[in-house]
């Protein structure tokens, strides 16, 4: 390490005085006038990640679906999962480092992490469409270069290209070239072959309008276009060039407000969907006769998705077990549904995607979905090759084809991590080949009604919770008075969590009617202040 230089090139990203970060659930999250520091330090720690693995590590600069003016940072481990969580307190450190004491804490996480300093590095770079975006990935650049890194820089990407770059890279290949041209090849050609054998192929068009957000998503939904089939027809909106970024659209927006987003002129039983500002989360919705909106979130994304997938599984016939993976925010109808009407396992893991993306490792087939709309698909290596190798193979007719419809999922899907673009190919060819209209995949069960609200209180830490945050341990007695209020209703359900990205405690509730979920909800927010 040339500490001369990393003191030099430090100075020019400096740390405000007393600010602290903390590496949270997405990576670090705040106004982007205050992470001109951690870029050039994640930078750093990409690099020393990378010497460590002896992997490409990849560097994400986005904040999502946060406002404009924020923005922020995420590390992404050689498969394109989230980055280990034993190196999260180094980032932490790392980023809270004072000048003088920058190159100690880098001396002690290559101790610590048993880090060759000698190895290569080589780090991918992506960022959003964030006016600050494009300075701050250069103080990325600054703290891979100042420790010898390599770099490759994808410049504006969603943040699952990102992923699937990393993962392609670092598996030479056999996941696809780390190139944008072959995710959109691959995609589209597995897209393109479930999409010739649904029932209507080549008679009739299938529309969808798409809010983008203001975001990533406009960009390389535009890209990706050319190489759709021709009766596939994208809309899109909100593709930024008039408005902010998140501004009253996206995934978030619309999930939270349980309403259309601004900039989208929806007729009656149109199918539409949003995506969020990175392009890793998708919902579904349309307007019925009458008016009313119906939300279709991730819980109904994840429903849909396993009921293609078991049928096609038991025509295969192989003993592959699928499972879903939820968090404590879908909804009971869902749950309920899954378990009892499809009889697949369901599984609930704390809030965040490497949680949900861990436990989906577990099984042949893990189906993880949010009910905010991040999820993907995970396949075992086991049940790849067997699916691959039936589609090949398979003697019986039926079974060949259900294999074969299985191994073009397994190509459309982007394993490594959420990804709208992918979820909305995979629920786009379900539905086509199901012949499902939006309105039949929404009756499939009826969400219960439920209410998200959130409390500012003196220290959220206060609260620690345990049963995958449906159950509070601390402070003594809140659990009791939840319970309590739980029993006054029907079909009811409620829980607290301190949040991992805002300085909130944030309540859930479901119950009957919305009436009742509301002040269900109401009476617990008074019982956590
Ligand atoms: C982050 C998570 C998301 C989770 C949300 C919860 C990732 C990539 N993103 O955005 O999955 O739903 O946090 O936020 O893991 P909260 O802790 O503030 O409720
Ligand atoms: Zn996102």
């Amino acid at each position: 390490m040339d500490s001369e230089a990393l003191k030099k090139y430090s100075a020019l990203h400096p740390k405000p005085p007393g600010l602290t970060l903390q590496y949270g659930t997405a990576g670090f999250r705040t106004k982007a006038e205050q992470l001109d520091h951690v870029m050039f330090r994640m930078g750093l720690l990409a690099v020393l990640r990378s010497k460590a693995v002896v992997s490409t590590i990849g560097v994400m600069v986005t904040a999502s679906h946060n406002p404009e003016e924020d923005n922020g940072v995420k590390l992404v481990d050689p498969l394109g999962e989230m980055l280990h969580p034993s190196w999260e307190e180094y980032a932490t450190q790392l980023a809270n480092a004072e000048e003088e004491e920058l190159q100690k804490i880098i001396i002690d996480i290559c101790q610590k992490a048993a880090v060759n300093q000698h190895k290569d590095a080589l780090v991918f770079i992506g960022r959003d469409t964030r006016p600050s975006s494009e300075k701050l990935s250069q103080s990325v650049i600054d703290g891979i270069s100042v420790l010898g890194g390599q770099y490759h820089d994808y410049g504006l990407v969603t943040t699952p290209q990102l992923h699937y770059m990393v993962c392609c890279q670092n598996t030479q290949g056999q996941y696809g070239k780390a190139m944008l041209e072959g995710y959109y090849e691959k995609l589209s050609k597995a897209f393109t072959e479930l999409i010739k054998q649904s029932p209507s192929a080549g008679e009739s068009q299938r529309h969808l309008k798409i809010d983008c957000a203001n975001g990533i998503g406009a960009l390389k939904l535009s890209e990706m276009e050319p190489y759709f089939p021709k009766e596939v027809i994208i809309h899109l909106f909100n593709d930024g060039t008039k408005e902010k970024l998140n501004h009253l659209c996206g995934a978030d927006f619309v999930k939270v407000h349980q309403k259309p987003p601004r900039g989208l002129d929806m007729k009656p039983n149109e199918r539409c969907c949003s995506f969020d500002g990175d392009a890793d989360r998708i919902v579904y919705y349309y307007k019925d006769a009458t008016g009313h909106f119906h939300l279709i979130d991730g819980d109904k994304i994840a429903t849909l998705i396993s009921i293609f997938l078991k049928e096609l599984l038991a025509k295969v016939g192989e003993t592959l077990h699928m499972a879903v993976v939820q968090t404590a925010y879908a909804n009971g109808s869902s749950t309920r549904y899954l378990e009892e009407t499809l009889k697949v396992p369901v599984h609930c893991v704390k809030t965040g995607v490497k949680h949900l993306h861990h436990k989906a490792q577990e099984f042949d087939v893990g189906v993880y979905f949010e009910a905010n709309g991040h999820g993907t698909v995970l396949f075992s290596k086991a049940a790849e090759t067997k699916i691959r190798q039936l589609a090949k193979e398979g003697k019986d007719d039926e079974k060949r084809e259900a294999a074969k419809v299985l191994e073009n999922m397994i190509d459309l899907i982007n394993q490594t991590v959420g990804d709208a673009i992918s979820d909305m190919l995979v629920i786009e060819a379900i539905l086509a080949l199901k012949g499902l209209t939006v309105q039949q995949w929404d009756a499939i069960y009826a969400d219960l009604p439920n209410r998200l609200l959130k409390v500012q209180v003196a220290d959220r830490r206060v609260i620690v919770t345990t049963d995958a945050e449906r159950c509070v341990v601390t402070p003594p007695g809140l659990q009791e008075k939840i319970d309590a209020l739980v029993k006054k209703y029907k079909l009811s359900r409620a829980f607290v969590r301190p949040s991992g990205t805002e300085d909130v405690v944030r309540i859930y509730a479901e119950a009957d009617t919305q009436e009742n979920t509301d002040a269900l909800a109401h009476e617990v927010s008074l019982a956590v202040y």
